[in-house]
């Protein structure tokens, strides 16, 4: 077994859940588990390791002169998630770093390895909480205003700390290996994708205020039913992104007030995820969901509190980077195809400041955040091997 299936399987089982799939939320001991299972590697490897303010493990090998090449991803993962998402790209760099020094390669210029804290942003929806501070793009008043700080300091972690994670300004570049998470790759028997571009996510979180009743003796018509007013919004959303074709949506969270069965449900809490890869397919998000959810209450004779949780745009990655990803991919004889990533990366972050690029795995059956996520063992090799080209031709 290779190393990088080895820590596959190594980290697979730092917050494995008794149904097979993943958990480990940002400010949490199988998280911190995670991370100090990754400094380890790193440190084993001869790099200088940090757990910095915000929770991204960086691991730098700091050598010649210049801006770091910065290669990751993520370790903290959704709820029950899968064993490859993030995962991948953390492990594949430190099986980069592990080939180049194999190799004796000598770079010119620092190369750091990086797990970012909370991409997922499971807990509080904040999610790219560690790339954002890395790139000192904090947003401390929303966070404060989610529990953030609590959690932070339970982990010993101090909130007011966090713009100190700031490196951006020693980083030139950053790659990503990731698991596609869609079923391109695979229906078009492609063994590798390089990204073109990252879809613009827009998040809200909604709350219809109904009036709690009798399930039995509240005439049908005199109902204020939030979550009849929830359920239309579901739909209608499925309806827009349905007929829009560039647009996906999607309400993954709910709750029902007071919850009883044979209680009208007086208020209901859910989150909102839409997401459109291009600019003008992403303005048109904000005002559709407004408006779709304003004509509910009215017509439900409800309330309505809508509250933006979170909103990045949609980013074009490196073309140059892209071109190398390319010659690297046929240097091993792999097939590539280009394509726009519908999953939210810290790329998009990083993209917004330095050339960023991404290589996309096949996900068998396009699964992803589910136990059931897959990937070849000989794809996530092939991935680390034109990762590993790539890098080298950065630093060398
Ligand atoms: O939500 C996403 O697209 C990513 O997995 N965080
Ligand atoms: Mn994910
Ligand atoms: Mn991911």
């Amino acid at each position: 077994m290779s190393s990088l299936a080895a820590d596959l399987g190594a980290a697979a089982r730092i917050g494995a859940d008794e149904r097979g799939g993943v958990s480990r939320f940002a400010w949490t001991q199988e998280l911190a588990q995670a991370n100090d299972w990754l400094m380890e590697r790193l440190a084993e490897l001869g790099l200088e390791v940090e757990l910095d303010p915000a929770g991204n493990v960086l691991g730098r090998w700091q050598a010649g002169e210049g801006t770091a090449v910065l290669i990751g991803s993520h370790l903290d993962t959704v709820p029950r998630g899968g064993r490859y998402d993030g995962a991948l790209g953390v492990l594949a760099a430190l099986d980069v770093v592990r080939r180049l020094k194999a190799d004796g390669v000598e770079p010119r210029r620092p190369l750091w390895v990086v797990s970012f804290n909370d991409e997922e942003g499971a807990r509080f929806q904040t999610g790219m909480l560690g790339s954002r501070a890395f790139c000192g793009d904090c947003d401390l008043e929303d966070w404060s205003s989610r529990g953030v700080p609590e959690a932070m300091a339970e982990a010993g972690f101090a909130f007011e700390q966090l713009p100190e994670a700031r490196r951006l300004h020693e980083v030139g570049a950053y790659l990503e290996l990731h698991i596609e998470q869609g079923p391109v790759l695979e229906r078009a028997g492609v063994d590798l994708g390089v990204v073109t571009a990252i879809t613009g996510m827009l998040g809200f979180r909604a709350r219809f205020l109904g009036e709690a009743n009798h399930a039995g003796t509240t005439p049908m018509e005199l109902r204020h039913d939030a979550l009849a007013g929830a359920a239309r919004a579901v739909l209608a959303l499925r309806e827009e992104a349905r007929s829009r074709g560039d647009m996906t949506a999607n309400v993954g969270v709910m709750g029902v007030e007071p919850g009883g069965f044979n209680v009208v449900p007086g208020a209901t809490e859910f989150t909102i995820d839409v997401r459109s890869p291009t600019a003008d397919g992403f303005a048109r998000l904000e005002p559709f969901v407004r408006e779709a959810l304003e004509r509910i209450a009215a017509e439900e004779e409800l309330g309505l509190e809508l509250r933006e949780t979170h909103r990045k745009e949609p980013v074009a990655l490196d073309p140059g980077l892209q071109e190398l990803l390319e010659e690297a991919a046929g240097e091993e004889g792999a097939s590539t195809l280009r394509l726009p990533s519908g999953a939210g990366h810290d790329a998009m972050v990083l993209a917004h400041h330095v050339p960023a690029a991404m290589l996309f795995v096949p996900s068998r059956g396009g699964l992803s955040h589910t136990p059931d996520e897959f990937t070849a063992a000989e794809y996530c090799e092939l991935g680390a091997r034109v990762l590993a080209r790539v890098v080298r031709r950065l630093v060398e």
